[in-house]
């Protein structure tokens, strides 16, 4: 092949157009030019789609519906819009008004891409330094909207990041399977050694032609796929956002106003209450778990008299109580931070159960999430007076949906793996030797009774503190038994006991504080507590697995 235009020309127009009066007059150029521009054109709108369709896949894998940038133009154009021009619309389209502006945004955005196409062909750099453009300006529209933080640039600078090597190497595929006879596109179509052909009569041409409309088709698809996939999961999300929201106005939660004397304030030291954004999360989810109280059931089954299965409603409508409860996950370390305090609001375990009347042969429930993970706890943590709960609200808002919305367990003195059910969809009643659970099958141990711990918070390890007095301080806990006493040991001296804060129930940590005369040097602070009922945390160091990590946290700091 060469790129000569004359070779094997004996005039093809394909579809019969009329010839460009503007072009050098080669009866073969009819056909030719024509696609060449076409193709460019479609080479920049396919580009500038991928790079929207991957914006709105990572918009919504962040669950950032302000991030997604047709979003965020629409609502933008939405905004900034005449209002007679805006009423103008809606008379005329009714309740498809977002509809025509999907593809008023379509068709805008079409014409960039086509531009951005020609732009491209015509010199690489300036095709590159409008796509460059065009993403600072639909970056800087998403920075406009309100509630917009920096990550959520992030969605359209991936785009662009995409997009751009794909409009510079498409445009090159376009150039090189329409022929070099565009006059705007020979230099590169030089470069791109085209055959300078485009009759289905030279197979050189025709093997180019198909690699670019194979591959331009394949980007839409590509494109079309992920933008419906972003959307996809970005707009269930803001379904289930949606449907929280109306929850917190339907629904009656409380104020999570701390109880007096629970904390001690101690500048630095983690809050009593754990604000729900600051909450540890773990989970096995992926993908959360994305459920509407109107999407949700759950089932009690097993070995029960009666199978019950209750929607949410009917849940609420059991009574709310709302319990001050401290979640802890067995995987903490000594002096870690995989645990948090909140007030739950919910139903009672128990009160559910009944309904279902249990066997009596029963000794566990295995409880099951909408994404399939389980957990089996003991059914008499859930049946013997303590506050197990089925939670909806965290804190006085309905349960985040990283938290488990919109139902989950929470079970005062067990480790969450085996007892805190997010997204819960299912108990079946039934005996712990009639079952392996999600943890257990991987080598945790079947119960998992929250074992007494205490952290020191302030001073932070391998602190520099100034000499004289320094509040050491933290909390200790022993869910459902209750912390009757904490002591902090100096270098290896004697316990000394530490005050402690107010305590409104045994199922959540208690603070403790400790004024400390420090002198200048290294030193090494330890903390022990002891439970209600008398059981001294232990000093022997133990792993997380397979039943909770043991052991002092101790510190070191440094006093000048
Ligand atoms: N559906 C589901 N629920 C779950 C888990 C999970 O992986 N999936 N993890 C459990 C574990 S190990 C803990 S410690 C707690 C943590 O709850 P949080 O993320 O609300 O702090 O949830 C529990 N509930
Ligand atoms: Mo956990």
């Amino acid at each position: 092949m060469n790129a000569h235009p004359n070779v094997d020309a004996p005039g093809a127009p394909q579809d019969g157009r009329p010839s460009n009066g503007r072009r050098r007059n080669w009866s073969r150029l009819r056909g030719s030019a024509a696609p060449s521009r076409r193709w460019t054109a479609l080479s920049g709108v396919a580009a500038i789609a991928l790079g929207i369709g991957v914006a709105e896949l990572v918009a919504g894998a962040m669950s950032r519906a302000a991030a997604s940038p047709i979003a965020a133009v629409g609502d933008w154009f939405i905004e900034v819009v005449p209002g007679w021009l805006a009423d103008a619309a809606i008379s005329l389209f009714g309740t498809a008004d977002k509809l025509a502006l999907g593809f008023g945004i379509a068709v805008v955005l079409s014409l960039i891409g086509a531009g951005a196409g020609f732009l491209t062909a015509w010199a690489r750099p300036a095709g590159v330094a409008a796509g460059v453009l065009l993403v600072g300006v639909a970056a800087s529209v998403v920075a406009s909207r309100p509630d917009t933080s920096g990550t959520d640039l992030v969605p359209m600078l991936v785009g662009g990041c995409v997009a751009l090597p794909v409009l510079v190497w498409l445009v090159g595929r376009a150039v090189a399977g329409s022929g070099n006879d565009d006059d705007r596109s020979g230099r590169s179509a030089g470069e791109h050694g085209s055959s300078g052909h485009d009759g289905p009569d030279s197979a050189g041409t025709d093997v180019a032609r198909r690699v670019f409309l194979r591959s331009a088709g394949g980007i839409m698809a590509l494109a079309v796929a992920a933008g419906a996939v972003g959307r996809w999961i970005g707009g269930s999300r803001g379904v289930v956002e949606a449907s929280r929201e109306e929850l917190a106005v339907d629904i009656d939660l409380p104020s999570p106003d701390v109880p007096p004397g629970v904390d001690l304030q101690v500048p630095d030291a983690e809050p009593w209450r754990t604000p729900n954004e600051d909450f540890y999360r773990i989970d096995t989810a992926f993908q959360l778990p994305l459920l509407t109280p109107e999407d949700w059931r759950l089932r009690i089954r097993g070995l029960v008299e009666q199978e019950v299965e209750l929607d949410y409603d009917a849940l609420i409508s059991m009574g709310l109580v709302d319990r001050w409860v401290t979640l802890a996950c067995v995987s903490n370390q000594v002096g870690g931070s995989l645990i948090g305090n909140a007030l739950w609001t919910g139903v009672p375990v128990a009160d559910v159960l009944a309904l279902a009347r249990p066997l009596a042969e029963a000794d566990a429930v295995l409880s099951t999430s909408h994404d399939g993970w389980n957990c089996g706890t003991p059914l008499e943590a859930l049946t013997d007076g303590r506050d197990s709960l089925l939670a909806v609200g965290m804190n006085g808002e309905p349960l985040p949906v990283e938290h488990g919305f919109p139902v989950r367990m929470v079970v005062p003195g067990l480790y969450g793996y085996v007892s805190a059910t997010k997204w819960v969809v299912e108990l079946e009643v039934s005996r712990f030797d009639s079952f392996d659970a999600y943890w257990t099958t991987r080598g945790w141990s079947e119960r998992g009774p929250i074992k007494v711990s205490s952290r020191i918070d302030v001073p932070r390890h391998q602190a520099r503190v100034a000499a004289g007095t320094v509040v050491v301080a933290g909390s200790a806990w022993a869910q459902n038994r209750g912390i009757e006493r904490v002591e902090v040991k100096i270098d290896g001296g004697g316990w000394q006991s530490a005050d402690l804060g107010a305590v409104l129930t045994d199922d959540t940590w208690r603070q403790w504080a400790f004024a400390w005369e420090a002198a200048p040097g290294e030193h090494a602070l330890e903390v022990r507590a002891t439970t209600a009922d008398g059981e001294e945390q232990t000093g022997v160091v133990a792993q997380p697995a397979p039943d909770g990590a043991t052991g002092w946290h101790r510190i070191s700091v440094n006093v000048a």
